[in-house]
């Protein structure tokens, strides 16, 4: 057994951050669609938890943002001629398709990678499986540069794999770490690894939501344990309740979060609660460990209050001393149920003992709160050491993020600013300079 820790990759906010109203099915981007975003807000807002964290002693990274427009959809969709011409040909035709070449998304970096610890994998190494985010035209391309990111920071392969997006089809539709938990006794042992998922394509008559989509299959959280060489006895699938998934509940981490042996949901997370939880049991005494399940009641917190304040969307950290600091948004703090909730929670026996919240107000009117803004990599001593240096966060390296974010961001962005030939031209110099301060030369495709 070898100590190890688990490091928190937050996506570095870019500079075309915006509310395009694009994720159907996900209630905060429907409901601020159009409205004016402000990037430079945005990413200190990011930057101010990733330094919070990381001056507390926990294991904090960052995720660059990826290259935007995306001018080679716009381009294989049919708009031609310079980049100006493409972005003006695109905004006055296609405005929505433009919005999802300019996303930010990648920004949510629980959608970028399923990842499992080499404590349980079969060849002992740490596995990354890119997460191909089909469900949705403006994510369905970040799994290239994700990709790229992830084989530049976690080169080594005596220690890590990094395998490809599954194939792009509904069948296999993947989100990532937001539809799987790692449940353990300690970090360094071998875990459960708990993969939910919204629908099964091959079992029509398998229960679905009506309204919104269920972005994860069954399918592909079975291929992805498969590549990672899990083991069966300690790798559980369980199903997102439909009726919750269509009350807004588009990943598993607006309702659930697990850390250790404990797994904080709401009662109608799951499909058969009673059996999902047991199976959780059985699979937690395979590693030895025991299940602390936090339930909270419908009763306690409506899944609408869930929703709208993101209490399950928490950041769920260990302190030093083994009791938990529940890391929430702001919101959670604002909505009464949920705010009276946690004050009795962290009086209570569980193990959750402290609060931290957070401004993130940006991202979360995109449907982004605190865990989808991380990304779970779990790593040992050499493993910390061998993955790429200049991402790991530090006060001297947030100091020039702040720095570069004043630089180039905007302070304003609404949607018909997309279609300004300069927003392309000031992303490109931004990230351009970006690579030099992370030390990830060559990262986009203009600098090949
Ligand atoms: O995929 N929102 C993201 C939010 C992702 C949240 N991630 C987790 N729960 N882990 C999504 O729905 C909105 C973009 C827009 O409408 O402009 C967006 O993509």
């Amino acid at each position: 057994m070898s100590i190890a820790r688990e490091y928190n990759f937050d996506g570095l906010v870019g500079p075309s951050h915006n509310y395009a109203g694009l994720s159907f099915g996900n209630v905060a981007s429907s409901r601020n669609f159009g409205s004016v975003a402000n990037p430079k807000q945005a990413a200190l807002q990011g930057l101010a938890k990733m330094r919070a964290l990381a001056s507390r002693g926990f294991a904090q990274a960052v995720l660059p943002p990826q290259l935007r427009p995306n001018f080679s959809l716009l381009r294989t969709v049919g708009f031609s001629g310079s980049d100006a011409e493409v972005i003006a040909r695109a905004s006055r035709d296609a405005p929505a398709i433009l919005a999802c070449a300019y996303s930010a998304s990648p920004m949510w970096t629980a959608n970028a990678a399923t990842v499992s610890p080499s404590a349980d994998t079969a060849d002992g190494r740490t596995h990354f499986t890119v997460a191909n985010l089909n469900n949705k035209l403006h994510r369905s391309f970040e799994h290239v540069e994700t990709e790229r990111a992830l084989r530049a920071i976690f080169a080594d392969e005596k220690f890590f794999a990094v395998h490809g997006a599954l194939p792009s089809t509904p069948a296999f539709g993947d989100e990532g770490a937001a539809n799987h938990t790692r449940l353990c006794a300690s970090y360094g042992m071998s875990g459960v690894e708990v993969f939910a998922y919204g629908r099964v394509e091959f079992e029509p008559d398998a229960p679905a939501p009506r309204h919104f989509p269920a972005r994860q299959t069954l399918e592909a959280s079975q291929a992805i344990a498969r590549r990672h060489g899990l083991h069966e006895q300690r790798t559980i699938f369980v199903q997102q309740d439909p009726a919750t998934i269509d009350q807004g509940v588009f990943h598993n981490d607006v309702i659930a979060v697990g850390n250790g042996n404990v797994l904080f949901y709401h009662q109608q997370a799951f499909v058969n609660e009673a059996e999902t939880i047991s199976a959780l049991r059985r699979a937690m005494e395979n590693v030895g460990a025991e299940l602390r399940p936090i339930r909270v009641t419908a009763g306690e917190v409506s899944v609408a209050d869930a929703v709208s304040s993101y209490l399950f969307n928490s950041q769920l950290l260990y302190r030093p001393d083994g009791r938990m600091v529940l890391v929430v948004p702001q919101e959670c703090r604002e909505n009464q149920a949920v705010s009276r909730y946690l004050q009795n929670l962290v009086e209570s026996e569980d193990p959750i003992d402290e609060l931290i919240s957070f401004d993130l107000r940006q991202s979360m009117r995109n449907g982004g709160g605190p865990a989808c803004l991380r990304l779970r990599v779990v790593l040992n001593d050499a493993e910390a050491t061998a993955m790429h240096q200049g991402v790991i966060m530090t006060e001297d390296l947030h100091g020039q993020l702040v720095a570069w974010v004043q630089r180039h961001y905007r302070d304003r962005l609404a949607p018909e600013d997309l279609a300004d030939p300069m927003l392309a031209i000031e992303i490109r110099t931004a990230l351009d300079e970006l690579t030099g301060i992370l030390r990830l030369p060559g990262l986009y495709d203009f600098q090949r």
